[in-house]
């Protein structure tokens, strides 16, 4: 596409655009006229009116690029993504973090995502436990590395994990610790597989710096290790699902009603040893491909296992999803099974959205998440009849906006040069293609698509505002404009848009609730947020300040 197609595009910019009677040009204008002119003129390229051109294009959005410091972001750190979001779901590796004792603790338990330890023989679960070196000045002053080989040891002798990962937070990059060493030293003594991650939160731009590092971690320590080739039918792994409030139990009772096999999950309800020997299945499914698409390529690359988009948040995308699995396996007794698992469990969740429909049709909702859900819970609004007004990203890249068909032409600035990219050639003896080109050309003639994902733009309504990296203040413009039924971000947000008046959804955690995926999820989907949308309480929702301005104040010394 490129240069041409994208100025084409761009000129949607130019011309009124409308949403909900509004000039959405206005709109933005509204949002962005308090800054000064320079932050004002990199908001207006991360602030974009939708537009898809007959052709299936969409307008440039500017995205995965630093935050003006001052704005209030909802992004969180590289360390964040690797430690927490990546590796973090893994029950039986020990995780510690090298640093000071806040960044380990504020990073455990705070992301729901469960875990299941009687699927592996020996029962390990170490989520419950935070484990950190706890620097201090001490270490500061003089190196941590002692006392990372020391934490390590101490680990070891309470638990005899199967592994080890050590995480580094800004400290270890600024006093230069070389954890990858230590870590190299340990693996030798303890003959257990001990790996490190340079995952300083200072890294990149946002947590997906951290994604991109731990999946290289990964692949480089773990994916390979066992060659083992498990019992079983139509062997997947499904790669971004990280089992928040119990998602891939849901989408797990599925798979094996149908009767496909997950090798691996990368890495809700996961174990070690399922990662090592992932390269053995057949076909990677990606769920979130903004945290983890590059272990399916390096994996595609090394080992010939060919990667799709699948989405198992809304029902009907769960429907296709697993139809898209039964195209590739090419089983007619696999296509039937999957059949009979979709007729078997549609109608409740039909009678559950014809249930709640009359209450939900046409309300509004805004979507401020992650680099991912933002774009797949709009299904699961749409199955409401609820509409999207309004969406964004905290961290994805333009491919997770406008389509993986733009990566060419992403820019490569000095934040992304920092983190690195892995030279990956076949395998040796163990690359094996599993399906050779005419196979795979047939499928794509047949509409599977193979290593593609068309973004979130393509799927949304003309008009759209689409906005990367909200800030507090956006978030607070579009709130008195718009009045949306819902806004959906996380636990920073909730308790500022809630005093609006304005219910929020928690879909990072699911506040308490879930699962969401899947087809159960879908029902438990539709009630909570028929809930949401239609309590009263919103309406009684005053602050002191908003029932009686001519609160008086004196100064203390008056
Ligand atoms: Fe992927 Fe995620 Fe998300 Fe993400 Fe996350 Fe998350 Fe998320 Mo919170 S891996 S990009 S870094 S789907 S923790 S499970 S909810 S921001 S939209």
């Amino acid at each position: 596409m490129a240069t041409a197609a994208n100025k084409k595009n761009n000129l949607c910019d130019n011309e009124p655009c409308e949403l909900e009677g509004l000039d959405a040009q206005e709109i933005k204008k509204k949002l962005i006229e308090k800054y000064p002119p320079k932050v004002a003129r990199k908001r207006d390229k991360q602030i974009v009116v939708n537009r898809i051109d007959p052709d299936g294009k969409v307008p440039v959005i500017q995205s995965n690029v630093r935050t003006v410091p001052g704005l209030i972001s909802q992004r969180g750190c590289c360390y964040a993504g690797c430690k927490g979001v990546v590796l973090g779901p893994t029950r039986d590796i020990i995780n510690i973090t090298h640093g000071p004792v806040g960044c380990g603790f504020y990073s455990w338990l705070t992301r729901r995502n469960q875990t299941d330890p009687d699927t592996t023989s020996d029962g390990h679960n170490f989520m419950p436990y935070c484990f950190t070196t706890d620097m201090q000045d001490q270490e500061i002053i003089f190196g941590g590395e002692k006392k990372l080989k020391l934490a390590i040891q101490e680990a070891y002798d309470n638990f005899h994990p199967k592994a080890i990962a050590v995480f580094s937070t800004c400290p270890v990059g600024l006093i230069g610790d070389d954890v990858h060493a230590v870590c190299r030293e340990m693996k030798a003594k303890l003959n257990i597989n001990v790996f490190g991650f340079s995952c300083e939160g200072y890294k990149g731009v946002s947590q997906s710096a951290g994604h991109h590092i731990a999946n290289n971690g990964i692949f480089t320590h773990v994916v390979g290790n066992d060659d083992t080739v498990r019992e079983g039918e139509y062997k997947v792994n499904m790669l971004g699902e990280y089992n928040i409030g119990g998602d891939a139990f849901e989408i797990e009772r599925i798979f094996d009603d149908c009767g496909i096999t997950m090798i691996s999950t990368f890495s809700g309800n996961s174990s070690i040893d399922k990662f090592a020997n992932s390269h053995t299945a057949d076909l990677n499914l990606i769920m979130c491909h903004r945290s983890i698409n590059y272990v399916a390529e390096m994996m595609e690359t090394k080992f010939g296992v060919p990667w799709i988009k699948i989405n198992f948040i809304g029902a009907e995308a769960t429907a296709k999803s697993l139809r898209k699995i039964a195209q590739y396996f090419e089983d007619p007794k696999l296509t039937q099974r999957v059949e009979e698992v979709i007729a078997a469990e549609l109608p409740a969740v039909q009678a559950a959205a014809a249930e709640v429909r009359p209450r939900t049709e046409g309300k509004r909702a805004m979507l401020f998440v992650g680099g991912s859900r933002a774009h797949h819970y709009q299904e699961l609004f749409k199955e409401m009849g609820m509409r999207t007004l309004s969406a964004g990203y905290e961290f994805a890249h333009r491919d997770d906006y406008e389509g993986r068909e733009v990566l060419p032409t992403i820019k490569v600035d000095a934040d992304s040069r920092n983190i690195q990219e892995l030279a990956i050639k076949p395998d040796e003896t163990r690359f094996n293609p599993r399906k050779n080109k005419e196979q795979m050309k047939k499928l794509e003639g047949q509409g599977l698509e193979f290593s593609e994902y068309d973004g979130m733009m393509p799927e949304m309504d003309q008009g759209a505002l689409v906005i990367d990296d909200i800030s507090q203040w956006e978030t607070e413009r579009m709130i008195s404009i718009f009045k949306p039924d819902i806004f959906c971000a996380g636990i920073k947000e909730k308790y500022a848009v809630q005093k609006h008046g304005i219910p929020l959804k928690q879909l990072h955690s699911y506040d308490y609730g879930g699962p969401y995926a899947g087809f159960k999820g879908a029902i438990n989907f539709y009630h909570e947020i028929d809930r949401m949308v239609n309590s009263r309480v919103w309406g009684y929702l005053k602050a002191p300040w908003q029932k009686n301005p001519e609160l008086a104040a004196t100064y203390a010394y008056e």
